[in-house]
This record gives C-alpha cells, structure tokens and sequence, in this order.
C-alpha cells in the first residue's frame, strides 16, 4: 500500500523552501536516471559501490581525526567525501555519504563503528522490552542530513545523488548479533523461534529505515538504494514469510515520491524474483550471477544494477576490460536499457583508484550510442 501523502512533501520549517523535486529536475534526463526508468540512454551509466570512502587517498585525509558517526553528522564532511569518487572517477551517480546503522544512532543507540570491526551494538536487542528502545525516527533527528543532501544537490546539479538505507533484516542482524557475524545464529534464533518479536522488530525498523529514506528523498536525493546486505543468508520461503512484509513496507512508503527504488543483497541468486517483487524498480545482482540470467529470474519490467566481481580490479587491465565486456554482454538480455553498470558488491579497500577511474571510461567508451 503506498502512502499516498508522501506524494506531497512539505519542506521543513527552517531549511531551504527549494522544492526538492525541481531540485532533482537537473538530474531527470541524467544516464542513471534514464537507465533506472528503463529509457534510451547514451551510454550504459556506472557508479560503484563504496565509492567514496576507504579506497581513496583524499578519503583517508579528510576522515583523519574524526571518527566515522561523526563524520556522518558534518555536512561539510559529508559532502566534500561524496563528491570524492565523483570529481575522480567521472561516475554518473553520487552515492550520500553516510552508514546503514547511523539512523539507528540518531534515535539514540549506543552503537559504534569500529575501525576494522564495523558496526557495534553496547546493547543487543534480543527481548520485546528491548524494543521500546527503538523509538520512530523525527526528521528533527537528522537534520544533518537535510542539510548535506541540500549542499550536494546544489553542487551536483546533473548529476544523480543517491540516498540509502539499510534492509531491515540486515539491521536486525547487527541489533541482535550486536555486530558484524558470519552465521546470523542469534538473529535466526530469534526469527525462528520468537515470530511475533521478529516481526515486531522488522517492522519497527521498517518504519525507521522509511522515515530515513523519505528526509534523504525530500531533501533532493533522486534515487535510493535498500541494503540489504546479508539476506542472502536466508532460503526463499523464510525471505517470503519473515523478511519481505518489512522491506516491501519500506518500498510502498517512498513508492509516492516516483524516484527510483533500488534493492541490492550479496549472495542472492535465489532470492533475485523475490526482491524485485518486495517493490524495487531496480535489482541489483552479485557477481555469482550473470545479468541475462538474472533478467529471467526478476522477470521483465525491472531494470537491473551491477555485477562485475570487485576482486577483477586487482587483474591487470585487459583482464578487468574482457570481465567488463562478459556484463555488458550479458545486459544485452535487457534489451538496450534498464542497466546501470556496477560491481557485484562494495570497493574493496585496497582498490586502486586509478583502475576504477579506467573502468568508468571504458564502460562509457564501449557502450555509447
Ligand atoms: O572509517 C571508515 O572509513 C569505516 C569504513 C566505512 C565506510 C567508509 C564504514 C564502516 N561505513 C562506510 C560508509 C558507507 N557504508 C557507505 C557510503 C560510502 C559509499 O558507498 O560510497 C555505505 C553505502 C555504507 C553502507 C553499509 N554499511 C553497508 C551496506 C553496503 C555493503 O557493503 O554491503 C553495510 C553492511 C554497512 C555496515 C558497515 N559499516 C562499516 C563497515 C566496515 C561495515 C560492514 C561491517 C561488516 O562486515 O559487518
């Protein structure tokens, strides 16, 4: 069901009274936009993944000294490392610079994230009186955020900026994990024998991450991405019953806005129809599967988003260009558009720059029309 009052934004007092959605007009007849909406593009559009942020040497020196949440709260910060991978790379999205569980922090969890760790949880929710701890998200709570995608819009003005979230079943993960795990044996458990709770839970975080979504959208973000990252985890029927009522309720809630909803997950080959049905525009697939099989699995009307391998990079160039030429080739199923080149999941750290920046002129070199 689409919350047909998202529909008509109303600005926030005290910020800017630019009318998010002519602010996004800039960006209408971009590439990405063009390719999310499955319409003729000039060249299939690429951005990646984990763009900003660790791969990038001008990365590392502004973040020098300031802790990553609060990197996340400086508009200044926030926008200068956006636009990073943008000015350098030449992609045709920014990607806002932010972390899944920092909607999580604005509603006052004591979390962290550790250099080398990720996200940490001081205190795990795992009983139903844990979550009177997850209180809905107020716009009030983010304004930071109002005010970065404000600034980066202005700055950006053709090109795209995507806002995200992360999935609700991938912020139970580290709710009740209370960090980063392999297994997800506390947060089955909890799925498994707790029913209520777990629906509960995801739906309580459902809420959030679509109050997190609407400020980025409202502010001028021209798409957004749902991570979720770790549902790969699970089988088919457990996805249908336990996950999908949570994140399709996160995609009916923006559904009004008519901003392409994108819908990324690692290991998901059996999960790729089930995802696109759960309310995406756009399916974005890992490396393990390829585009034009992924395209039989999603089915017709859905544009797709990746997936070359982020460990190609590390091959020589010739070998990222014929591992390159393997995706678009298998894009080809699309039909010509409804692609947005991207790797199969984030940068990995140690990336050379440099290979990615070649990679975004040979993607836009080979496909052009
Ligand atoms: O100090 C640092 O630089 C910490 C590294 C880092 C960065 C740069 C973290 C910690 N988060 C981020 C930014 C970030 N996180 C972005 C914006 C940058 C960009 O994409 O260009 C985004 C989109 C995320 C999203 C995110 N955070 C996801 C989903 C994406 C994915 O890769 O699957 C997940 C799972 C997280 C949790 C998280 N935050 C940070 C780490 C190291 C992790 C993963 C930890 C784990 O393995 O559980």
């Amino acid at each position: 069901m689409s919350d047909t009052s998202a529909a008509t934004p109303v600005p926030t007092p005290g910020t800017s009274t630019r009318q998010p959605a002519a602010a996004r007009g800039a960006a209408h007849d971009s590439a990405f936009l063009r390719a999310c909406r499955r319409e003729a593009v000039p060249h299939t559009p690429v951005w990646f993944m984990r763009q900003a942020g660790r791969s990038l040497p001008e990365y590392l020196k502004v973040r020098e000294g300031v802790a990553m949440l609060d990197s996340c709260m400086r508009p200044d910060l926030v926008k200068e490392i956006t636009l990073q991978p943008v000015r350098r790379h030449g992609v045709d999205a920014a990607i806002y610079f932010s972390d899944i569980v920092v909607p999580l922090k604005a509603i006052g969890l004591d979390l962290d994230i550790k250099p080398g760790v990720g996200p940490v949880v001081a205190d795990p929710i795992r009983t139903r009186a844990d979550l009177e701890r997850l209180r809905p998200l107020e716009p009030d709570d983010v304004r930071y955020i109002t005010e970065a995608v404000g600034l980066l819009v202005d700055e950006l003005g053709a090109t795209p900026l995507i806002g995200f979230a992360g999935a609700p079943f991938t912020l139970a993960s580290y709710l009740v994990e209370g960090g980063p795990s392999k297994n997800h044996e506390r947060t089955k458990a909890m799925m498994y024998g707790e029913p209520g709770l777990w629906a509960d839970l995801l739906d309580r975080l459902a809420d959030i991450t679509a109050a997190f979504l609407k400020v980025q959208i409202e502010a001028g973000a021209s798409a957004v991405q749902l991570f979720d990252s770790w549902v790969g985890a699970l089988a088919p029927r457990d996805y249908r019953a336990s996950v999908m009522p949570a994140s399709r309720k996160v995609f009916d809630a923006v559904a009004g806005y008519g901003v392409p909803r994108i819908h990324f997950g690692v290991g998901t080959g059996e999960l790729l129809g089930l995802m696109g049905e759960a309310g995406a525009d756009v399916v974005g697939v890992d490396w393990r599967v390829p585009l034009d099989e992924a395209h039989r699995r999603v089915g017709p009307g859905k544009a797709l988003q990746g997936n070359l391998d982020p460990a190609v990079l590390f091959a020589p160039e010739s070998a990222v260009r014929a591992k390159a030429d393997e995706v678009l080739a298998a894009a080809g199923a699309l039909g010509g558009t409804g692609h947005v080149f991207n790797l199969g999941h984030g940068v990995l750290p140690t990336t050379d720059p440099d290979a990615l920046t070649r990679l975004v002129a040979y993607v836009h070199e080979a496909t052009a029309r």
